[in-house]
């Protein structure tokens, strides 16, 4: 919103020039969804708890967690405030990427919003049940793949880090396979979302790297010297992408161990579908896997276990799966075990922006 109304200015006051540049709108989205979260985190924790919207913790679980229960929860809704203001703000309205990747942030908080107030209502309640759920996420991802698809500069192609010159065509599969990254993604982190700042950190690094990402993609020239699919005007989403870092890393600042808030599924749902389709639309979706590494690990550990149980008829591969709690089962302090994979999840990213150089 900004940009339409001050830049045009900028022919009478030159210093509102700047905003015609990404990197500065994406910095200021940052801040603005950075401080948004801080600013209302306090007055959003004490409603919660005025409203009684606390976790209700599962027994079956680690003993650590059983200190959890009513810790106030779906902060997710303030990190989608925080994203969808900033974005408003900050990018070009006249750009579909980024009215993709508002709805899909929405569409996929309001199924968690409905999957956190059934299970807060109701005592007992399990929420929304696992197939209502994916249906809903499938639908959400459809209309994102088929809008990229009838958009007139679509392209098919898939891209891989290191194989640069390896470009197979989808065609109309590509929608198929969008639905899949972003519904795998989404999925994947609301798994990790099961330790104080585990799904945030990771997901701050995430962002940052899309951030690049998305500008480069969205760059005629640096996207043809660095061999990366060119995807007209993905370079908005840059600011998009600010925006979450800026969210998210406002809500560690109460989501830190010992956690003042949790984002519930309406913030892991809607955060993980938000990088998925990112990742489609500037084309880096295999990139995803590395710089997301934490999240596909956790939920292979997942599938994993649930496998080995079911073969075995009750043996486990992990102590607990999703493997966070493994560590934890082993007796590493909460603390250590989120850093430890923040650490990797720092390193991985390094990787994945590496690969711009390695081909
Ligand atoms: C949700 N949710 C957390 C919070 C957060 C198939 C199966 C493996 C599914 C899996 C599952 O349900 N995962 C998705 C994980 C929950 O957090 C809430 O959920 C939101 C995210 N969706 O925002 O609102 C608990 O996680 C802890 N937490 C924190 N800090 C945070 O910042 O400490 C969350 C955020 C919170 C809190 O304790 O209550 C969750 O874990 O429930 N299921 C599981 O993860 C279960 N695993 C399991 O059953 N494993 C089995 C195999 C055979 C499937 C096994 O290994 O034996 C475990 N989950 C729990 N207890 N809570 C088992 C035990």
């Amino acid at each position: 919103m900004l940009y339409h109304l001050l830049f045009p200015l900028s022919s009478d006051l030159n210093f509102l020039n700047v905003f015609r540049y990404i990197t500065f709108r994406s910095i200021g989205a940052t801040v603005t969804a950075l401080a948004i979260v801080v600013l209302l985190g306090p007055w959003f924790i004490a409603t919660m708890k005025r409203l009684q919207v606390g976790q209700v913790v599962r027994d079956d679980g680690p003993a650590s967690h059983l200190a959890k229960q009513g810790v106030p929860t779906m902060g997710g809704m303030l990190i989608i405030a925080a994203i969808v203001i900033g974005t408003l703000l900050w990018a070009r309205l006249d750009n579909l990427w980024v009215w993709l990747g508002l709805f899909i942030t929405i569409f996929y908080g309001g199924i968690g919003f409905i999957d956190d107030s059934r299970k807060i209502r109701k005592k007992n309640s399990k929420g929304l049940s696992a197939r209502g759920k994916l249906v809903l996420q499938i639908v959400g991802a459809s209309l994102v793949g088929v809008a990229i698809f009838i958009h007139p500069g679509f392209d098919g192609h898939l891209s891989f880090p290191f194989f640069k010159n390896l470009r197979p065509d989808l065609g109309w599969f590509y929608v198929v396979f969008a639905v899949l990254v972003i519904v795998g993604s989404s999925n994947a982190v609301n798994l990790t979302d099961g330790l104080d700042g585990l799904a945030t950190g990771p997901t701050v690094v995430c962002a940052a790297v899309y951030l690049v990402f998305a500008y480069l993609a969205g760059h005629v020239v640096l996207s043809e010297y660095l061999q990366l699919p060119y995807v007209a005007g993905s370079g908005e989403l840059a600011v998009f992408c600010g925006t979450i870092v800026g969210a998210c890393l406002g809500f560690l600042w109460f989501n830190a161990y010992p956690a003042q808030m949790f984002m519930g599924d309406v913030g892991a749902l809607s955060l993980g579908g938000a990088l998925g389709a990112i990742a489609i639309i500037i084309k880096q979706e295999f990139l995803l896997v590395i710089v997301g590494g934490i999240f596909v690990m956790e939920a292979l550990s997942v599938i994993m276990q649930v496998g080995y149980f079911k073969l075995t008829n009750g043996k486990r591969i992990f102590l607990m799966a999703p493997f966070h709690h493994h560590f934890e089962k082993k007796g590493w302090h909460e603390p250590k075990v989120v850093v430890r994979f923040w650490i990797v999840s720092i390193l991985l990213a390094l990787f994945a922006i590496a690969t711009l150089k390695l081909r």
